[in-house]
């Protein structure tokens, strides 16, 4: 069960989830800040104003993953702390707090992979991702931090999660900045969200110091062949390209696929000369953010798969989405590496939710989060003995925090975090992620 020896462990956050110091230094509110601010949009109207407060707690963070012994940690920037009118000058003392994080990284050996955008849009920015403008104004900004950050910053994810910032927070509305739109607007915002990857990807390019690698973190739909045979992988190759249509394909082949744009018909988004090549940069790695598996049987529909529905008795986690398929990771992997070649991947997030509780002698047994890594990790190292290119692995998240619009009220750490207090207590899935990471082998 052993890993190959260069193998990256690491832990994921997200600067609204867990850094609080909403309204300090210069920070000025995202569309996160006003939607949890609005009544009604979050569980128990909960905000990230103070969440784990790792704006002042940070080198305790730093200290914990230290004391796992991983190698990497992925976190993002808040682009309003960095940019409070979202464009033109920087607030300083913003970017000086991001400096600090780096320095107690590095000084410990630990690499800090950034991720530029996970979903706090500036609220100065009009009309939010339904502009054009947001995607140039995103590549500005991108340009800034590599300018300032390249050298000492070595690893770089534009975008986190290109549907849950288009989809489900312009069409569902269940994310800031909770609109329901029509599926032209939709079709477009999505467009914005892959143009203002590609522009950023441009823009790290032209401003970062040599050897600068650039990539993105992405959930894209995963399909999962019912059985492993011929057919049914070939099912699940096709339904990986069009079921992520309107992003991870088009961001690797730098076009949509015309079954894409005819099913959009009318609504087709609308695309302006050089932006299909800009989506299409080439990049150094591919993110995947990793939860819940899509089973999918080859048919004789014109599509040539079926997506299946799930019995009610599939095993869930405590998000209600969050259903338990180990082998998940192992196809995400595959089928992205089949598909599109990608010189290096890693799984950028995976983990769960657990309703975690303390017992009398202040632990946290998160046996059922052991269970669901454990299982998940073995078809990681499958797919990393098969000899795909899977670098590393990041698992959401080192701390509870913010949830969205879940709030406080549900937990993916694999530590503990007592929201009265801010105190931190590494549980059990944290004891066990340590000692696969000292004998590089799920455990
Ligand atoms: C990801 N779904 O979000 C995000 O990148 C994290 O910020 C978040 O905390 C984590 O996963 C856990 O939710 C998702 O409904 C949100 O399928 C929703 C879904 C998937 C991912």
């Amino acid at each position: 069960m052993q890993f190959p020896s260069n193998f990256l462990w690491g832990c994921a956050t997200a600067a609204y989830q867990i850094e609080g110091a909403a309204n300090e230094d210069g920070r000025t509110p995202s569309i996160w800040d006003t939607f949890s601010h609005t009544a009604g949009k979050t569980f128990h109207g909960e905000t990230g104003d103070v969440a784990d407060d790792s704006y002042h707690r940070y080198k305790e963070d730093v200290k914990l993953l230290k004391d796992l012994g991983v190698k990497a940690y992925r976190f993002s920037f808040s682009w309003s702390r960095v940019f409070p009118d979202a464009i033109g000058k920087p607030n300083q003392k913003g970017v000086d707090y991001y400096q600090r994080v780096v320095d107690e990284l590095l000084q410990i050996g630990i690499e800090p992979y950034v991720t530029l955008f996970h979903w706090d849009l500036p609220q100065a920015l009009p009309g939010g991702w339904q502009s054009r403008d947001t995607s140039k104004a995103m590549a500005d900004y991108a340009a800034y931090i590599a300018k300032n950050f390249s050298g000492r910053v070595k690893h770089f994810f534009t975008t986190n999660e290109f549907v849950c910032f288009t989809d489900l927070s312009y069409k569902s509305g269940q994310f800031a900045p909770g609109l329901k739109l029509a599926d032209a607007e939709v079709n477009q915002i999505r467009h914005h969200g892959v143009l203002a990857h590609g522009l950023s990807v441009q823009a790290i390019r032209a401003n970062a110091q040599a050897g600068t690698q650039v990539g993105l973190a992405e959930n894209a739909a995963v399909y999962v062949p019912v059985i492993e045979t011929k057919e049914h992988i070939e099912a699940a190759r096709h339904a990986t390209r069009e079921g992520n249509a309107p992003f991870l394909t088009a961001v690797l082949e730098g076009k949509y696929t015309d079954r894409y744009l005819e099913k959009q018909g009318k609504n087709a988004p609308k695309v302006q000369a050089s932006d299909m090549e800009a989506i299409g940069s080439p990049l150094d790695f591919v993110g995947l953010n990793v939860y819940t598996p899509e089973y999918v049987r080859a048919d004789t529909s014109r599509d040539g798969y079926a997506v299946l529905p799930r019995p009610a008795s599939f095993p869930r986690m405590a998000s209600p989405w969050l259903y338990i398929g180990p082998e998940v990771i192992y196809w995400a992997i595959r089928n992205v590496s089949e598909i599109w070649k990608p010189k290096e991947l890693y799984i950028t997030e995976n983990g769960c939710s657990s309703d975690d509780v303390v017992t009398k002698a202040g632990r946290i047994e998160d046996t059922d989060r052991v269970m669901y890594l454990r299982n998940h990790f073995m078809h990681l190292r499958r797919a990393a003995a098969e000899g795909y290119p899977i670098k590393g692995y990041f698992l959401w998240s080192l701390l509870d925090n913010f949830e969205w619009a879940d709030g406080y009220s549900k937990r993916f750490g694999i530590h503990y975090v007592d929201f009265k207090t801010g105190k931190r207590t590494p549980k059990l899935s944290a004891e066990w992620y340590r000692e696969v990471i000292a004998r590089n082998a799920v455990v």
